[in-house]
């Protein structure tokens, strides 16, 4: 008996930018199509700058979407303001569009909170990123669940990896999701690797998208690196999902050009004959032959939209490098809707180690004290103690 359920697979771009099936009537609007490539490359600059600040020491660890561009842009052109992005950790994309701003991205990846306080009206109901694997998933379906009690017209889109569809909690939030109907799309950016664990061994299911299936609504599958396709497909999911019709998955096909995030080296367990192939696929590329053939796109506007990409990403970089550093006790902040007692005690102890730390050693609130400081002032403490 075959395990293999046919679902649809929507492709319109080959990787040569050549039409392979007819482009539905939305995709007349050239700058639209424009649009969607400009964004892409914007990406790709903005990503490429977050990995030389993480080199240079400038950021913390990083997660690349080199390859992953078109899935983003597409989910992010097509979401309205009131709908609610629930994103992973490879979501550079979708957050721009959004309109979070890169240097919020960047100072969320140099760990610092402010990052996760969108300030742009489209992106301040959206999650934060979610680090721990598919976590996510089971977030978006209680927003979802809170929109269908409202009954309101708003739709969740929530990503996560290929690696994460075998989680307990992914699976689960496919189970509420198709049995209370709620009004959120599964996105499943399969980059074909769960940091060194490749998708063949990652499950037995034949594809990611039947998995929905099994939790009784429809999944299909997209060719993630053609914009056109993935645009697509999110549109109708999204407009089904905000008319009350449920719950999709789509399980977009791509793959992670870059490290799994800059702690990583790929190439001890990945061949570079399987990059290279891939790089014959990305979706950058394609899309510029795609509009080139149609003589919307050439050498001169490339160049002149490289420079204006490399202008605002510098301009973010500057920005973040400006923003001063924050307040040690805003780690408190955000937690809780009601600020609990105790946590008043916690402040106040909070701020009195912050300012023997100041006394003895000024301006390295931030950073780690030398052992020997630190030896000095526990030592020197009344309520100190190794527990701290
Ligand atoms: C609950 C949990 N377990 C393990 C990890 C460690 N971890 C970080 S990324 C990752 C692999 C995820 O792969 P995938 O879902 O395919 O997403 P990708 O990174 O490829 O986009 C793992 C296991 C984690 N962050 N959270
Ligand atoms: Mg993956």
């Amino acid at each position: 008996m075959s395990n293999r359920i046919e679902l649809p697979y929507t492709r319109f771009l080959d990787p040569e930018g050549r039409l392979v099936g007819e482009l539905p009537v939305w995709a007349d609007d050239f700058n639209l199509l424009t649009d969607l490539y400009r964004r892409m490359v914007l990406t790709r600059l903005f990503d490429q700058k977050a990995v030389a600040l993480q080199r240079t020491g400038r950021i913390g660890t990083y997660a690349p979407t080199l390859g992953q561009e078109a899935i983003g842009v597409a989910i992010g052109s097509l979401m309205r303001a009131e709908d609610v992005l629930v994103p992973y950790y490879r979501d550079t994309a979708v957050q721009l569009m959004r309109g979070v701003r890169m240097e919020e991205i960047l100072l969320y990846w140099g760990g610092d909170e402010r990052g996760s306080d969108f300030q742009d009206p489209r992106s301040k109901e959206d999650f934060p990123i979610c680090v721990p694997i598919a976590t996510q998933s089971l977030h978006a379906c209680g927003v979802a669940t809170a929109i269908k009690i409202r009954s309101q017209h708003r739709a969740v889109v929530t990503t996560c990896g290929d690696g994460a569809t075998s989680k307990g909690d992914f699976l689960e939030a496919l189970n509420v999701a198709g049995a209370w109907q709620l009004p959120v799309v599964f996105v499943v950016n399969n980059n074909q690797w769960a940091i060194s664990v490749p998708r063949r061994i990652q499950s037995g299911a034949p594809t990611l998208a039947q998995k929905a299936i099994g939790a009784g609504f429809h999944g299909e599958q997209v060719d993630g690196n053609d914009v056109l396709a993935v645009y697509d497909r999110v549109q109708w999911a999204l407009d089904r999902a905000r008319h009350g019709k449920g719950p999709i998955l789509l399980e977009c096909m791509s793959y992670r050009l870059g490290d799994h995030t800059t702690a990583d080296d790929a190439t001890r367990y990945r061949s570079a004959e399987e990059v290279k192939a891939a790089w014959q696929e990305e979706p950058i590329k394609r899309m510029q032959a795609f509009l080139a053939s149609h003589k919307v796109w050439d050498e001169g506007r490339e160049q002149a939209l490289i420079a204006d990409c490399q202008r605002q990403v510098q301009a973010a970089v500057d920005n973040f490098e400006n923003v001063g550093i924050q307040s040690v006790e805003s780690v408190l902040e955000h937690v809780y809707a009601r600020w609990p007692a105790a946590l008043g005690d916690q402040r106040e102890m909070l701020l009195e180690r912050v300012a023997r730390r100041e006394e003895s050693s000024p301006g390295a609130d931030l950073r780690p004290l030398p052992p020997a400081v630190e030896a000095k002032l526990m030592s020197s403490s009344s309520s100190g103690g190794s527990h701290e």
